[in-house]
């Protein structure tokens, strides 16, 4: 039997990968950089078994959807390939994430899979070929490979070769906090992968933010290497604006915010005429993730919770590199 566990943090980007140039490598418009976070994992065992007539994926303990399961075995088939097996596999995953809510699942999810996947057939990769494979299963995933700060480069490369993520710094370079509001919401009505596809293909808006985003790249490198808190966030709040406002601009046009998602947002800004730097960014969600430093958070977090809509309040700091583990 040919078995592995291992264990991904998510990430939550700090610029955002938003636009693919192509769909079925998973190869981005543009880069991003992106803090992988502590509290929230993914824990995966793959058990490849000859004999099994598909490959059979369960999530906390229930067998996923359909459409769950092509996609995992759409991505299984890849490292088959490499391994040069055929035999179908018995995937189990914890997930301690919440997942369909735009934090981040995904990306925790395929880093967990591509190294449990690969090690259970014995293929030792390198951490950048380990974070090509799981761009191809979801493309934040290429981030989660590494711990802390992670810049994703988005290569030139038609086939993808240049693709991958980098180690800006390690978790314990700079401890700073990402609060996250999570607001009442069902799962979202616009995936994440539909979404971007939409402003690509058309909104007017989405120039605008690729010319835009190498020098938020650049100034959101330099701030992490600096440790430059106040720079930081006011250039990932501005990035995720932009995102946000190539939804708008969609055609038919979208939103992921929430009116819960607007008080935030507006309790945030509150909190700096108070004299608290404290900085939002939001994925293809409702939710909220605030950036504060230590000395804050346990403050920012009391303001959050009261905000009416925001069903909890959870604080993340930087988190550790994908890994195997011995025990669930
Ligand atoms: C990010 N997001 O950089 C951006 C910001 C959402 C908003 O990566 O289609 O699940 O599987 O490559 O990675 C969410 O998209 O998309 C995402 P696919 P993914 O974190």
């Amino acid at each position: 039997m040919r078995e592995a566990l291992a264990r991904a943090h998510a990430n939550i980007a700090l610029v955002k990968y938003w636009g693919k140039r192509d769909e079925e490598r998973i190869l981005p418009m543009n880069g991003s950089i992106s803090m992988t976070v502590d509290p929230f994992y993914v824990t995966t065992a793959v058990t490849f078994e000859d004999g099994l007539p598909e490959d059979r994926l369960v999530l906390n303990g229930l067998d996923a959807a359909a459409v769950d399961q092509r996609r995992v075995t759409t991505f299984l088939d890849r490292i088959r390939a490499l391994a040069r097996v055929d035999a179908r596999a018995v995937i189990r995953s914890e997930n301690h994430v919440p997942t369909g809510a735009g934090l981040a699942s995904s990306s925790a999810a395929y880093a967990a899979l591509a190294m449990a996947a690969t090690r259970a057939l014995g293929l030792n990769l390198s951490p950048t070929d380990l974070s090509k494979l799981a761009r191809q299963g979801s493309g934040s995933a290429s981030r989660s490979v590494y711990g802390g700060f992670v810049e994703w480069l988005k290569g030139n490369r038609e086939d993808g070769e240049d693709s991958y993520a980098v180690p800006l710094a390690p978790p314990d370079y700079w401890d700073i906090r990402m609060v996250m509001a999570i607001v009442d919401s069902g799962p979202k009505s616009v995936s994440s992968r539909d979404g971007m596809r939409s402003v690509v293909e058309t909104s007017p808006f989405y120039a605008g933010w690729q010319a835009t985003v190498e020098s938020d790249l650049a100034a959101v490198r330099n701030a992490i290497l600096r440790r430059d808190f106040a720079v930081l966030g006011q250039v990932a709040e501005a990035n995720a604006f932009k995102m946000h406002a190539t939804t708008m601009g969609a055609v038919p046009p979208f939103t992921y915010w929430s009116g819960t998602t607007i008080e935030v947002i507006r309790r945030v800004q509150q909190m700096r005429g108070e004299g608290v730097p404290a900085y939002v960014t939001i994925d293809a969600g409702p939710h909220v993730v605030v950036l504060c430093e230590p000395q804050h958070a346990s403050w920012v977090e009391a303001s959050l919770a009261v905000v009416p809509g925001v069903k909890e309040v959870v604080q993340a700091g930087p988190g550790p590199d994908a890994r195997e583990v011995d025990a669930w």
